[in-house]
């Protein structure tokens, strides 16, 4: 019976924090992007790839969400730069609270791009705000053409599509046009990238995309910067 207005509640309070870690990005000029998408559709894969690529002096930080374990961040930190796993514990998404908290460790001078990658989930994660400019979504090629009219919220509320494991296109039954049509059917002129993190297809794209955000987000700034 108080399910709703509970729920209400938590979002509303949700949503005050995350405009605080807006106006906080804002502020310092970082771009900070949310990744979601299902279990295993390969956002720590994209993101080691994505941190392979960077020169040492990129100032870039992960934050990494799952239910359970350490793995993410352990593979994530080989590269040198900033990464805090967050565990939720049970919880199927993560909130601008979990954010707040692990950004008191680091300086937000000293960073330009935030990479979250959220708890692997097509459906919690679209009504949680954590400040981002923008959501990014992967979906790889074993996982059905039909998932952006099956999960719409996510794909409506993401910017950008990767569609990831292109390699395991000739193995696989998925019409790549099909999957791209229904993603637009949801977001009309939704930015896709087709990538393959084993083969390294697409990632030029993806990194010329990140770097145009980059600039993007630098011109639109409102606030001045910080010393
Ligand atoms: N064949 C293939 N496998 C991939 C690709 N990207 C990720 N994987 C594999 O998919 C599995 C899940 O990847 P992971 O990055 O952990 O996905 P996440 O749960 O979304 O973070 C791992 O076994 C990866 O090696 C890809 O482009 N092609
Ligand atoms: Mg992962």
């Amino acid at each position: 019976m108080n399910r709703l207005p509970l729920e209400g509640k938590v979002l509303k309070e949700n949503d005050r924090i995350a405009q605080e870690l807006r106006q906080l990005y804002d502020t310092h000029g970082v771009l900070c992007l949310n990744l979601v998408s299902s279990p295993g559709s390969g956002k720590t894969s994209l993101l080691e790839r994505t941190l392979e690529h960077f020169p040492a002096g990129e100032r870039v930080a992960v934050l990494t969400g799952d239910i359970q374990t350490e793995n993410d961040a352990k593979r994530l930190r080989r590269f040198g730069f900033p990464v805090q796993q967050i565990t939720t514990g049970g919880t199927c998404h993560l909130d601008a609270r979990m954010i707040q908290r692990a950004l008191e460790k680091w300086r937000l001078q000293d960073l330009d791009l935030l990479l979250v990658e959220n708890v692997g989930n097509l459906v919690c994660p679209s009504s949680y705000d954590l400040g981002e400019a923008e959501k990014v979504v992967v979906l790889s090629v074993t996982e059905g053409e039909d998932k952006p009219l099956k999960y719409p919220a996510m794909f409506f509320k993401s910017e950008l599509m990767i569609l990831n494991k292109t390699d395991l296109l000739p193995y696989v039954p998925f019409e790549v046009e099909k999957a791209v049509e229904n993603a637009r059917r949801v977001h009309p002129n939704m930015d896709v990238i087709k990538t393959s993190c084993v083969t390294g297809e697409g990632l030029p794209e993806w990194w010329q995309w990140l770097a145009d955000r980059k600039d993007r987000f630098g011109a639109a700034r409102v606030t001045a910067p910080v010393a």
